[in-house]
């Protein structure tokens, strides 16, 4: 089967007529269809649709916008079942996942309607008589929005819902390992009634993500993926002047003191870290146990992590499953291998599943290492996959040195019952999102999300902050005083 492009509310195929195959994850026997692999030329169509669309848009009354993009969450609900099938069977993770990745677009949805009646400026008091001065956000014009495939719905939809809310356009490049979702969220949208050029949908791999940040009509890039791509995207953005917002890698830690609730704490490890295999930017990556408790700590979760039950995401008990694809998986294995040979202590996992059912599909067994040192490679590059590094740290300052130990600083969680602690971790880890007592995975839709040092650049999504990436600041200043009222900066001398 063939899926198409979605642009100016036509399905239409690359105009260079090549295609790329969709591969489910669990058994590569299964191919979901081909997807156009598309061009530079595909993208310039589509950012005209989005241009000549934006004028008419922009000018729609933002709560008219509103009643659009709730209606889109009303049929995410009603499509919910059927989506999330489609979301497991092409990237894998179980259907309880997919269904909250659903979920999330829908409380986005919902978020960014109620937001377009407040989509606040702010008035002062002039400096000067019979002046007054007003500041509006203004939709800025076509979006280019460039996403991975680990939240096929849920992660554009921060972007998409904000975006259209706040008037603009918007041109999406979904990620090749994930196109058939992107089908469905545009004809969500189609359904809920945006109009045609508003929205559009590219496939396609890194030629039309680079189209899309190179056309001169696209004025915004929002770009969820990989630390090394959207510094490049970053780069291209910096020398043609536009507004960027990257959300990137993470290595995120836990630190669980000795006065935590160990049981919650494990049950919080084992979530952050292997649920979606370990396939979050948020997902738990490195475990600081302060001394006390490491061994005890260790032994429980080296004895959950192995009775986690890996299958199809299309299998109903299953808690974990496959990797996204062989490009992933092997670089998961290298850096099982790397973590061996660097001399770090692997306690359970390090393999993939190749048996009965396990056959076709890139399954890896949960892995923990023991005993890693802060300059270990699995201590400090993102692996994207079910990989947890484990270091003792001998106080609460020995443990925070260790969890900032790190080019990233996206999420990161601490487990204890002493307010001191909580209190200085919260103020002391270098890192967008802190959790007390929960895991590093789980970020609420109108809360702000993104992370500091490489995993960002200053931008953040959720809450009333992504309207920061998607407007711009006008200031009006009206002048009735029926003279020539020369600002201060103009008068001080006098
Ligand atoms: C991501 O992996 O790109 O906080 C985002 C979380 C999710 C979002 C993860 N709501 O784990």
């Amino acid at each position: 089967m063939r899926f198409f492009n979605y642009i100016a509310s036509q399905w239409m195929p690359s105009a260079s007529d090549r295609w790329f195959p969709n591969v489910n994850p669990a058994d590569t026997r299964d191919i979901i269809g081909e997807f156009p692999r598309s061009s530079a030329e595909d993208v310039a169509r589509a950012v005209e649709a989005a241009r000549d669309a934006f004028r008419t848009w922009s000018r729609t009354p933002a709560p008219r916008r509103g009643e659009i993009i709730r209606r889109a969450g009303d049929i995410f609900t009603r499509r919910k079942d059927e989506l999330a099938a489609v979301m497991t069977r092409e990237m894998g993770k179980p259907l309880f996942e997919t269904k909250g990745d659903i979920q999330e677009a829908i409380d986005t949805a919902y978020y960014s309607a109620t937001e377009t009646r407040r989509l606040f400026g702010y008035n002062t008091p002039s400096e000067l008589p019979n002046k007054l001065n007003l500041s509006f956000r203004m939709p800025i014009g076509v979006c280019g929005i460039i996403t991975a495939w680990n939240f096929p719905i849920a992660v554009p939809s921060w972007k998409i819902f904000p975006a259209l809310a706040a008037g603009n356009t918007v041109v999406w490049k979904p990620s090749d390992d994930a196109p058939h979702s992107a089908v469905v969220f545009a004809e969500i949208l189609e359904e809920a009634g945006v109009p045609p050029g508003v929205f559009n949908v590219v496939h396609g791999d890194a030629e039309a993500g680079a189209a899309l940040v190179e056309h001169p009509d696209v004025r915004v890039v929002a770009f969820t993926g990989s630390t090394a791509t959207g510094t490049r995207i970053a780069e291209r953005c910096g020398a043609l002047n536009k507004k960027v917002s990257l959300e990137m890698g993470g290595k995120n830690a836990v630190i669980i003191m000795d006065d935590a609730d160990l049981d919650l704490a494990l049950d919080g490890v084992l979530w952050g870290a292997f649920g979606t295999t370990g396939q979050r930017c948020t997902a738990t990556s490195r475990l600081i146990l302060h001394a006390p408790i490491h061994d005890r700590f260790l032994d429980m979760l080296s004895e959950r992590a192995r009775s986690l039950r890996i299958g199809s995401g299309l299998e109903a008990d299953t808690q974990m499953g496959p990797v996204i694809n062989q490009r992933q998986c092997d670089k998961i294995l290298g850096y099982i291998r790397i973590g061996q040979e660097e001399g770090a202590r692997l306690i359970i996992g390090g393999n993939r599943l190749t048996s009965g059912n396990f056959a076709h599909g890139y399954f890896i067994e949960p892995t923990i290492f023991a005993g890693v040192q802060p300059h270990m490679r699995i201590w400090r590059e993102e692996i994207f996959g079910p990989v947890l590094s484990v270091a003792r740290a001998d106080s609460f300052e020995h443990a925070i040195a260790l969890a900032n130990d790190s080019e990233y600083g996206l999420s990161s969680a601490i487990y204890t019952r002493s307010v001191e602690y909580a209190f200085a971790a919260m103020r002391d880890i270098e890192a967008g999102i802190t959790y007390v007592n929960a895991p590093t995975i789980g970020a609420e839709a109108h809360m702000p999300f993104g992370g500091i040092k490489n995993t960002g650049n200053g931008h953040r999504e959720g809450g009333w902050t992504v309207f920061d990436i998607f407007t711009e600041w006008k200031t009006v200043y009206v002048d009735f005083s029926g003279r020539l009222q020369r600002a201060q900066i103009d008068t001080a001398a006098e």
